[in-house]
């Protein structure tokens, strides 16, 4: 979760339940008595995404139903408790487009931290309240390997093969949880997988039980196949991480004091598996859409969105843009995004009823160019080595297969080099959970794509042997690479 340097005007009293009468006038306040709610949903990594997408939807769902409110839970303590606890767990979301909108969102009752409050949290995981147990806890917080199954060896998963009991991963106390609840002859939570992964579900679910069966535990194993449902879910806000300018936005337009604001686009999607069971809450009912379907929503929103987005973060961030709204100035940039997801992503997506791409891509480019939002490429340009996969290499894999050309898909992954190299040379830190290997490969990069381009195709959870051994493959990416500035930046 990012922290803004600065605290907002220290003269303005605090957001808090006290001071919810002192909101100005415009402002959207919690349409229900939150004294009556109950939390329902504990939700792992309750950052940016979550308290501006999801705890949005559980806000608006409270007015009908008061037994979902949410327990935020931390695997890591990042000091946000000392934001959100005195202010009751209230923060503001500020919805940035053509029309601004302030709301101040009461679903968090609580805030827990694995680490220091695991007892606690256990004890909030095993009430039968406790109906649903979601997360964005981002693409490596799964601990998967290059082939999308559950990594034994990943320090975390081996620590709580060892201690199961006192879990320090996700997968851990999803599965330790369940365990007890299952002792305890309790019926399951649902288990709700948010993240940009394609399939989360059902990738959370095989991790879950591949734990389980490598603690031993055939029973669970068995419980959990037949009790425990997993949705997959598509979600979607494009949500830049809070900043000094937004503390002081909040703090003109609310006329109190938000240390843990939000920012995101009005637009918000959320599409989710229908196997939710029968006291599930009534998320049709907020906006949410429950489908047979998702994975045709997913690819569309990971290759479309996400693709493009890590592109232009990439070759953005080469070519000297700071955010996405600046990188979509650059013609030609955005002339080879915009044909990359029309000419070549469209035709590796399956046909969807309700579904029509070229809206939805008119629709993106106008969200990449919200004036509103400064959305920064280096948010996006994090954890490349988790993200890559699902955003474009699957694309590619398919375009590769169906004999199309993979030229375009080529210059986000040719930029990812570059950038690692870049990056790794001038001795900056970048955020990826294979960053040491990373630096070490971008230091001996010579810039040469028969050099460099091998160390990176090595890299097993990032590409495929398949695809790191084909020729059209290599030769795309190896042509963006070494000769970015003259595909990108041509002398006229
Ligand atoms: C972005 C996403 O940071 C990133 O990598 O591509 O967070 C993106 O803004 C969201 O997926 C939009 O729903």
């Amino acid at each position: 979760m990012t922290t803004p340097n600065n605290a907002a005007p220290a003269s303005l009293a605090r957001l808090n339940s006290k001071n919810l009468s002192a909101v100005k006038p415009g402002v959207v306040l919690p349409a229900y008595d939150r004294g009556k709610t109950t939390i329902g949903v504990v939700h792992f990594g309750p950052g940016a995404f979550h308290r501006g997408h999801q705890a949005c939807y559980f806000d608006s769902l409270l007015a009908h139903d008061p037994r979902w409110a949410i327990c935020g839970a931390e695997l890591l303590p990042v000091g946000f408790a000392a934001r959100a606890v005195p202010q009751d767990h209230l923060y503001v979301v500020a919805e940035l487009d053509a029309q601004i909108r302030f709301r101040v969102v009461g679903s968090h009752r609580e805030y827990l931290t694995a680490v220091g409050d695991g007892d606690r949290l256990f004890d909030r995981l095993m009430m039968p309240e406790t109906r649903l147990v979601t997360m964005t806890v981002t693409e490596k917080g799964y601990c998967l390997d290059g082939t999308g199954k559950l990594d034994h060896k990943h320090p975390g998963i081996a620590h709580d093969l060892a201690n199961p009991a006192t879990p320090v991963s996700l997968v851990g106390w999803v599965t330790e949880a369940l365990a007890r609840r299952r002792a305890a002859r309790q019926v399951p939570f649902v288990v709700m997988s948010c993240d940009n992964m394609v399939s989360n579900g059902r990738k959370l679910r095989g991790a879950v039980l591949s734990f389980a069966e490598a603690c031993g535990k055939r029973d669970l194993v068995s419980w959990i196949e037949n009790e425990v449902r997993f949705p997959t879910t598509m979600v979607d806000s494009i949500t830049p991480a809070a900043d000094d300018a937004l503390m002081q936005k909040v703090a003109d337009a609310v006329g109190l004091r938000d240390e843990a604001p939000v920012q995101r686009e009005s637009f918000l999607q959320w599409v989710v598996e229908d196997v939710l069971g029968e006291d599930a809450p009534d998320l049709a009912r907020v906006g949410i859409s429950l489908t047979h379907d998702v994975a045709a929503y997913e690819f569309a929103k990971l290759r479309l969105l996400n693709g493009a987005h890590s592109t232009l973060a990439y070759a953005g961030l080469l070519l000297g843009y700071e955010s996405v709204g600046a990188a979509m100035g650059d013609a030609r940039l955005v002339g080879i995004v915009e044909r990359m997801m029309r000419e070549d992503i469209v035709p590796t997506l399956p046909p969807t009823p309700g579904l029509e791409f070229s809206s939805y891509i008119d629709d993106l480019l106008k969200r990449f160019r919200n004036p509103a939002l400064t959305h920064r490429l280096y948010q996006i340009a994090s954890d490349g080595s988790q993200k890559l996969p699902y955003r474009i290499l699957g694309s590619m894999a398919d375009a590769l297969a169906a004999g199309r050309s993979v030229e375009r898909f080529a210059v986000g992954i040719g930029a990812w080099m570059r950038f690692v190299a870049r990056e790794a040379k001038a001795g900056r830190e970048f955020q990826d959970p294979l960053s040491p290997k990373l630096v070490e490969i971008g230091k001996a990069c010579t810039g040469k794509a028969k050099d460099d381009l091998p160390r990176f195709l090595a890299l097993k959870d990032v590409f495929t042997a398949e695809m790191a051994g084909n020729p059209r493959f290599r030769e795309a990416v190896g042509t963006v690479y070494e000769q970015f500035d003259a595909i990108l930046r041509p002398k006229n």
